[in-house]
């Protein structure tokens, strides 16, 4: 297995702009088909609760269940698969969500209030989501990892319920995913996906729970059960493929790099991998590197084509232009490869996680540096940001009138709801004022 040809660009080249366009593009499929489909299963689950969701799940997922209790999985279900993993994967799975939980911990907001002169009290009081849905992916991308990014935050916030849902296609589930929702503190969890799954996190059944947030990536049927749900609940961002772009300065070891590529490659074909450098023979090593490196992996056939439909080797003039060129593309994860990454860290405007430094793989933050693996993607970044404690927590604008201040508002708020043609509301705000 080889990559048939990884694209090169110079960003010297008159046509850069538009090649760089082209190399983005990305279609996420909106098919009709599908949202139709998803809207039935929304409707049946909403109406008919426990029963579709057997009904989809037996049909879908191949399993035989007769009761809703079959579909529901004990704490003690989640602490025996915790018990039965080898002790190296508990040990490091436990490291990792330790780490996360120490980071995030830092990201809780507080409450704030200020008193005016005259005794009036204005703040803003931050209470957790009561109840926030988990969504985990059945098969070979279901990620013990993604389930300590998307329920860690969430138990950090306070948010008294955690509930999650996995597929258990023909009755096989990962014990490491299991064993990962006992150490993120799980609350509940229901061996069921699909849009069924979102129907009854979003609805509620007579089993599950309505939840309030419904976080975490799913397939196409998910995506458009979550877009479909939107405003009823909240939901987090709709994950696009994952991406890398490195800047390197020609130094670093041409293996890492490649590894690093490959790392986000290996994701799925649709997953963009990108090499900035000002240094056109570490590109060429780089390339050869590729080459060797990907014939040694499992997942070899993923990545090729990914490295050959989406992925890039890209001259640049310097380091500040590699970042210039970075900041057009806002991407998911950025490795900054050179000496004194930190120099360059105030000219990064857009990036869901920024790598500084040459001993920096993406492929820890995956895991275990602390930070979420749950990021913007397809540029994104530009608005979004990682998935984080602040997801799960809310806002209310607390005030609080001293018989003064109740008097000065009194005024202005009757002036301006005259102004307004709102008779009521300037007779309430002036009953309080003093004559
Ligand atoms: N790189 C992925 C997250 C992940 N990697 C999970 C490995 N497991 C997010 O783009
Ligand atoms: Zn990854």
């Amino acid at each position: 297995m080889t990559i048939d040809s990884i694209r090169r660009l110079n960003a010297a080249d008159s046509d850069f702009n538009a090649q760089l366009d082209q190399l983005l593009a990305w279609e996420s499929v909106a098919d009709k088909s599908v949202e139709s489909s998803v809207a039935e299963i929304l409707q049946q689950v909403r109406s008919r609760g426990d029963a579709a969701v057997i009904e989809y799940t037996n049909r879908f997922d191949r399993r035989q269940l007769t009761s809703a209790g079959e579909f529901q999985l004990s704490a003690s279900a989640m602490a025996a698969a915790l018990e039965r993993i080898p002790h190296a994967e508990r040990a490091a799975l436990e490291q990792a969500a330790e780490r996360v939980r120490d980071y995030h911990q830092r990201q809780l907001q507080v409450s704030w209030r200020y008193t005016e002169a005259d005794g009036s009290v204005l703040g803003q009081q931050i209470m957790p989501m009561e109840r926030v849905g988990v969504y985990v992916p059945g098969g070979k991308a279901s990620y013990p990892s993604s389930v300590l990014m998307n329920a860690i935050p969430a138990k950090v916030a306070g948010v008294d319920c955690v509930t999650m849902v996995v597929p258990a296609p023909d009755n096989q589930l990962n014990d490491l995913v299991l064993a990962a929702a006992a150490i993120a503190g799980v609350d509940r969890l229901y061996t069921i996906g699909g849009a069924q799954a979102v129907a009854a996190l979003a609805y509620g059944t007579e089993t599950v729970e309505k939840v309030d947030k419904i976080v975490g990536p799913g397939n196409i049927f998910v995506a458009a059960a979550k877009r479909a749900v939107f405003g009823r609940v909240a939901i987090d961002m709709i994950a696009g493929p994952s991406e890398i772009l490195v800047i390197c300065d020609g130094k670093t070891d041409p293996d890492w790099i490649a590894m690093d590529l490959l790392s986000q490659a290996e994701h799925d074909q649709q997953a963009q991998s990108i090499l900035l450098s000002p240094d056109a023979a570490f590109l060429d090593k780089v390339e050869v590197s590729l080459q060797r490196q990907l014939a040694e992996l499992p997942r070899r056939e993923i990545a090729a084509r990914s490295l050959a439909d989406r992925g890039a080797l890209i001259q640049v003039a310097s380091v500040e232009e590699a970042i210039a060129v970075s900041n057009r593309i806002a991407p998911e994860h950025l490795e900054v490869s050179v000496e004194d990454p930190e120099k360059y860290l105030p000219q990064i405007r857009h990036a869901g996680a920024i790598f500084l430094g040459r001993h920096t793989a993406e492929a820890l933050g995956d895991y275990c540096a602390g930070p979420n693996h749950v990021l913007p993607t397809s540029g994104t970044a530009r608005f979004s940001s990682p998935l984080g404690v602040y997801d799960f927590q809310k806002r209310s604008s607390v005030i609080f009138c001293s018989p003064q201040g109740a008097d000065t508002l009194g005024r202005v708020a009757g002036t301006l709801a005259r102004g307004e043609g709102l008779e009521a509301h300037a007779r309430s705000a002036e009953y309080r004022v003093k004559d």
